[in-house]
């Protein structure tokens, strides 16, 4: 894009993004004399200055254990988190606070389920659909129940594109099929799925549909309700809150009839040695002092994200995709692993015979942090015939000039190499 066609751009802008590049601190720095460009953000994003301030505060003023202390800053921590609960439901607009357990993360949520819901669910025979594009967190889980139950694994195949072939969902469906479980938005390829179809498709069948929301929650609006599925994962450290917290989103009445998954403190009403009451949802699934800091930090990033708009968000995203998808297709020998119709902004690609990790170190020398490798998602790279990518993952503070930064420093990758 030339000059005058990126300021026409950034003249009509849906976010102000300079203003919210201030509020994060770790982006205003020199990486190897450079001034850093962060695009790993699918790995995991940048904090804004409310998040940390929210834990800091917690740490500074309101340090103590929840749901246990009658002491005033227990009452304080506890009334936090428990508004987080709140913010992360109408975030997601679930139905009840009881359906929103806290996590470590969407790989925890996936595990969770696997086992409280899938073992005590599940015979030999009953069958989980899978896709080709999932992340390891969504496909391990169900092999290990498999092993446990004799039940067996079905995957829905992509195209060369990077989408689902839904046909073939439709087909995999039967009287058998007890559980799907797909990605919203794929980490490796950036393919936005048609989840509403499969949640209607396997719930003809009676099938539970879980969605792995952690790359969605960040660049779109989730209405759980609307979506009608049962179970929805995501992690907060993607979503600008810290790592190490995340979201198990379950209908009521599913989560009410699974067991505990975990025993420990807070989740017993009543416990002795013949007989132990579990506690009510949805402190049922959260066993032992929580992340109580990393809760109260979602909390603030959920704020942030709501106070900026998804909507404003997913817009500047997609002109930055558009730009850096034509951009990117100039350098030479470069291949885009991933050129779904519906697409979010991530960008996995391979150039030629370089291999990624040196793509990804040439760029770094540049300041440009991006992730290299298989993503967790190997059967993707398995299809492509690849053994890993580059993968360049767009945030709302991310802009048109470091697009343009990326663009050169492959070109000087290319010079290093070819
Ligand atoms: N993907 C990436 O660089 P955890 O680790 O539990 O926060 O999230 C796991 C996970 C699950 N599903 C999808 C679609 C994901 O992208 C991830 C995490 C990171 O792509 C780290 S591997």
């Amino acid at each position: 894009m030339s000059e005058t066609n990126t300021a026409n751009i950034i003249k009509t802008p849906t976010l102000d993004v300079e203003n919210i590049r201030q509020d994060f601190p770790i982006l205003h720095q020199e990486v190897n004399g450079n001034p850093l460009v962060y695009l790993d953000n699918a790995a995991t994003s940048q904090k804004p200055r409310q998040v940390i301030e929210a834990l800091d505060k917690y740490y500074q003023e309101d340090n103590a254990n929840i749901h246990r202390g009658v002491h005033t800053l227990s009452e304080r921590a506890t009334i936090d988190y428990e508004q987080a609960r709140e913010k992360v439901r109408s975030f997601i607009n679930a139905n009840s606070e009881k359906e929103i357990i806290f996590v470590r993360g969407a790989t925890e949520g996936i595990n969770l389920i696997a086992q409280s819901y899938g073992r005590n669910k599940l015979k030999a025979g009953d069958e989980i659909i899978i896709s080709e594009m999932e992340h390891h967190s969504n496909i391990v889980p169900w092999q290990l129940l498999c092993e446990q139950t004799g039940a067996l694994l079905k995957v829905i195949p992509i195209n060369d594109t990077g989408e689902l072939i839904i046909e073939e969902f439709d087909k995999l469906l039967n009287s058998k099929t007890k559980i799907v479980s797909v990605v919203h938005i794929s980490n490796a390829l950036g393919t936005i799925n048609p989840v509403q179809h499969i949640i209607d498709h396997a719930h003809e069948y009676n099938a539970i549909v879980i969605i792995d929301g952690a790359q969605a929650t960040p660049h779109t609006a989730v209405d759980v309700q609307a979506l009608d599925c049962d179970f929805y994962v995501f992690s907060g450290h993607k979503l600008f809150a810290p790592t190490g917290v995340g979201v198990l989103y379950g209908k009521t009445d599913l989560l009410e009839a699974m067991p505990p998954w975990q025993g420990g403190g807070d989740m017993i009403k009543m416990v002795s040695f013949e007989k132990t009451l579990y506690n009510d949802l949805p402190y049922k699934f959260e066993a032992g002092t929580p992340h109580i800091a990393g809760v109260i930090g979602l909390g603030a990033a959920i704020d942030y994200v709501s106070a900026t708009g998804l909507e404003a968000i997913a817009a500047h995203e997609h002109e930055l995709l558009e730009y850096a998808t034509e951009k990117i297709l100039e350098v030479k020998g470069l291949r885009l692993i991933g050129t779904a119709q519906q697409k979010t902004s991530i960008l996995s690609f391979v150039i030629d015979s370089i291999h990624p990790h040196d793509i990804g170190t040439i760029l770094d020398h540049e300041g440009i942090a991006i992730r290299t490798g298989h993503h967790c998602a190997m059967p993707v790279m398995t299809h492509f015939n690849v053994p890993a990518t580059a993968r360049a993952s767009f945030a709302f503070y991310n802009t048109f000039e470091e697009v343009d930064r990326l663009i050169q420093a492959l070109g000087k990758a290319r010079e290093v190499f070819i």
